[in-house]
């Protein structure tokens, strides 16, 4: 397999000719990616589903990097985004045969809100802030990561943090409502101002609603998705 440096020198990315229409699943903690996501487990022939590694966050080899990385961001925000964009390459280039592949959040959301915010607030020193900008660099230059098509669930910093509240993640009890509203505005430069250098069209969905209102926006997506495959 060609290495992403070596498809680079011949101005090829990595796994640029290996990947479907992707569509990347963006929003503030609490917006409902995931209830998004199961949505589309019913076209499980044809869709290629990848939910956000959090799982791997939280047990690397028995360490909680998610925990860790809430109670002492000072020491722990970066090894976690560290690993965050490894796990979020891995998705990005994930080899499937199908039509279409959906990704929970992606190596953008990193980059544009968590680690802009965790400089920002201090978390990240700007040695480490810089490093994590060459690897995004190189990363962007060399290894295909580029989406079809962003879908952004949009919600209100009060909504989610209500949510965050009753889904009560153990490493999330410390997360303050400012913290959402810091993610709320940077995911708002990102796709709503376009303030980010950003390809791709983006997909507006009001992800206040709750479960019961919300169908008539999966259904708008799916028209949108199927209907840019068809014209692709
Ligand atoms: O939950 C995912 C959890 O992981 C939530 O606590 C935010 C956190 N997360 C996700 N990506 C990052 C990055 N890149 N940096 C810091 N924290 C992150 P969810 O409900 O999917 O938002």
């Amino acid at each position: 397999m060609a290495t992403a440096a070596a498809s680079a020198s011949k101005g090829r990315k990595y796994a640029q000719d290996t990947q479907p229409f992707t569509v990347l699943i963006e929003g503030n903690i609490g917006s409902g990616k995931t209830t998004f996501l199961n949505h589309f487990q019913k076209y499980e022939n044809d869709v290629c589903l990848i939910t956000e590694p959090v799982e791997k966050w939280r047990n690397v080899n028995g360490v909680n990097l998610l925990e860790k990385m809430y109670n002492d961001p000072k020491k722990w925000a970066m090894p976690f985004q560290s690993y965050v964009t490894l796990t979020m390459l891995q998705a990005h280039t994930e080899l499937t045969d199908k039509k279409l592949k959906i990704i929970e959040r992606s190596i953008y959301s990193s980059r544009f809100c968590f680690v802009e915010n965790m400089f920002r607030n201090g978390s990240l020193e700007l040695g480490m802030y810089n490093t994590l900008q060459e690897w995004y660099k190189f990363i962007e230059q060399s290894v295909h990561v580029q989406a079809d098509l962003i879908i952004y669930l949009r919600t209100s910093p009060e909504v989610v943090y209500e949510r965050m509240r009753e889904r009560a993640r153990s490493e999330e009890s410390c997360v303050p409502l400012k913290y959402l509203q810091e993610l709320h505005e940077l995911h708002e430069d990102w796709l709503i101002h376009q303030r980010r250098p950003q390809q791709c069209k983006v997909l507006v969905l009001d992800a206040d609603l709750n479960l019961e209102n919300i169908s008539s926006e999966y259904q708008r997506s799916e028209t949108s998705i199927f209907d840019a495959i068809s014209g692709a």
